[in-house]
């Protein structure tokens, strides 16, 4: 039986247009499942919408649709993003599907059986665009004297009966699990945010809304509907079968990452831990949250009028490029600036020159001077062992670097490698060999050869079509690309296809 690994996105909320920075989430989603399943796990891999709350009623109600067509017509555009973005994900949640619906209302009324929801009042402070309760003294008061969310949010007086969860009985064990589990949440500047939160003392939550209709009613109160996080993080589960646990997926629970950006952090840190304590469940193993783009320098919002489609992005530099320049600019983790300059930078030195060149360079010897055939490895030298003992130790490198979520250093693990590769070749020169020792310039390509079909082996998860096409030029079955088959060299004589270029060099301005 394979080990599991369940890695889940947010979900998003359908109140605008997909942006890059949901597309970075979905990306570095996908390149763990992808990582996950060639190193031999069982992966479930979950995105989806938010679709309920005031902030989506408001949007489609603005828009002069029902929220359920408004709703229906954004999450698609999400899907499509998810699609256009190379996801392989394997189901794909809303939060209004049937499934959803059930198992929110039955986490509720498990809840409410085991005594940790009660009826009270809440006279507060709501914001809207952060779908988040606020205290008085949370509040920031601008220049022209407007009291704002610390977020910006504009913000608003609410007093409403509401039902409540008992979440300040779980300060202590949740405290006591963070501290247990140093790998609970990453990054470590973060996991201090979340403590220090929690030192400062856990309240209630209101967990019931009855200003408005756009949401899962509470079982026994329809005049309430379900405070959206609630029903928003029930989705991770629900996906699953629950309360089904005997579904067939339910063996992915708990899940072993759960991917957030930096501003949703704490909902999941806190609320989503303390629900699944009241429910009996098991926690998350990890919850990372990633740093937020901006675009040339800019926030980037509507009004500014900077929201990329990342569907433009891939039709000028292509998706494979986009996903690797994304994870390779910034530490993830880290907040990151997209410019036309960096990405163009980042794709000329390193996809076009560094592994595009060497690529090239090496297959295009052996079409012409070994009549397109894989040749053997003959007697090593030291420099072809040492080349060679760095290529086989990728995938173990990456393993530990990508359970860190540190996708940055893993790929300039991979760099490093390449970047070893080119001063080989140049030291070898292998074009020389041709005259004066031809059975060591076969020696050399196969050197180059195998280090490749290892750097494309392991570069699938960040670049699938584009490594997929360097392991058809490497001669690489299908089935053989998994990291496990690594250990099987492919048969001497292998006939290779001609060999074409992967990656087209990018003029600065361009695009
Ligand atoms: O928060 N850079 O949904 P959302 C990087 N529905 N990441 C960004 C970003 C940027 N500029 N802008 C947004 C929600 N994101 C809730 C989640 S989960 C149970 C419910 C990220 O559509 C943001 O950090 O507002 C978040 O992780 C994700 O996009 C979805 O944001």
């Amino acid at each position: 039986m394979k080990p599991t690994y369940y890695v889940t996105t947010p979900i998003f909320y359908v109140n605008g247009a997909p942006h890059i920075g949901h597309a970075y989430t979905m990306i570095a989603a996908d390149v763990l499942a992808r990582f996950k399943r060639l190193d031999g796990y069982d992966v479930h891999f979950l995105t989806g919408t938010d679709e309920h709350g005031q902030k989506v009623e408001k949007a489609a109600i603005d828009a002069g649709m029902t929220p359920q067509a408004f709703t229906d017509q954004i999450s698609a555009s999400f899907r499509d993003i998810a699609a256009a973005m190379g996801l392989s994900n394997d189901d794909f949640i809303r939060t209004t599907d049937p499934r959803h619906h059930l198992a929110s209302q039955a986490l509720w009324t498990r809840l409410q059986d085991a005594g940790h929801i009660y009826l009270g009042g809440y006279e507060g402070w709501y914001a809207i665009r952060d779908e988040a309760f606020y205290d008085e003294g949370e509040l920031v008061t601008r220049p022209d004297g407007i009291k704002v969310a610390p977020t910006g949010a504009p913000v608003e007086f609410v007093t409403e009966p509401s039902y409540f969860f008992r979440m300040s009985a779980f300060q202590e064990r949740l405290l006591a699990h963070i501290e247990a589990h140093p790998e609970f949440i990453g990054p470590t500047a973060r996991r201090n945010e979340v403590l220090g939160f929690l030192r400062g003392g856990l309240k209630d939550l209101s967990i019931s809304r009855t200003g408005f209709r756009w949401g899962i009613p509470v079982p026994g109160d329809e005049a309430h509907v379900m405070y959206v996080w609630l029903d928003a993080l029930t989705n991770y589960i629900t996906a699953l079968g629950y309360p089904n646990e005997n579904a067939e997926l339910w063996r992915f629970w708990p899940a072993d990452l759960q991917i957030v950006g930096k501003d949703i952090l704490r909902f999941h840190a806190v609320i989503w831990p303390t629900l699944l304590m009241a429910a009996g469940l098991p926690l998350p193993k990890r919850l990372y949250a990633h740093g937020w783009w901006t675009i040339e320098g800019e926030k980037i919002s509507k009004s500014l009028g900077n929201v990329i489609d990342p569907r433009e992005l891939v039709q000028a530099y292509g998706l494979d490029p986009l996903r690797f320049f994304l994870l390779r600019e910034v530490t993830f983790g880290s907040d990151g600036d997209y410019s036309r300059k960096a990405i163009v930078g980042r794709l000329n030195t390193e996809l076009a020159n560094d592994l595009g060149n060497l690529a090239q360079r090496s297959l295009s010897l052996i079409a012409k001077n070994l009549e397109g055939r894989l040749p053997g490895r003959g007697v090593l030298s030291d420099d072809d062992t040492t080349l060679i003992a760095a290529a086989e130790a990728l995938p173990v490198v990456l393993r530990e670097k990508l359970d860190r979520q540190a996708f940055g250093e893993a790929l300039e693990e991979v760099w490093k490698v390449i970047r070893a590769g080119n001063g080989y070749i140049d030291r070898q020169a292998p074009w020389a060999l041709r005259r004066t020792d031809p059975p060591r310039m076969a020696v050399v390509l196969r050197v180059l050869a195998d280090l490749l079909r290892h750097v494309a082996t392991v570069l699938q998860p960040f670049m699938p079509t584009s490594m997929s096409r360097m392991l058809d030029q490497l001669g690489v079955p299908t089935d053989l690309r998994d990291f496990a088959q690594l250990r099987s060299p492919l048969p001497d004589g292998t006939p290779l296809p001609a060999p074409e270029g992967i990656f087209p060099r990018h003029v600065d301005g361009a695009a």
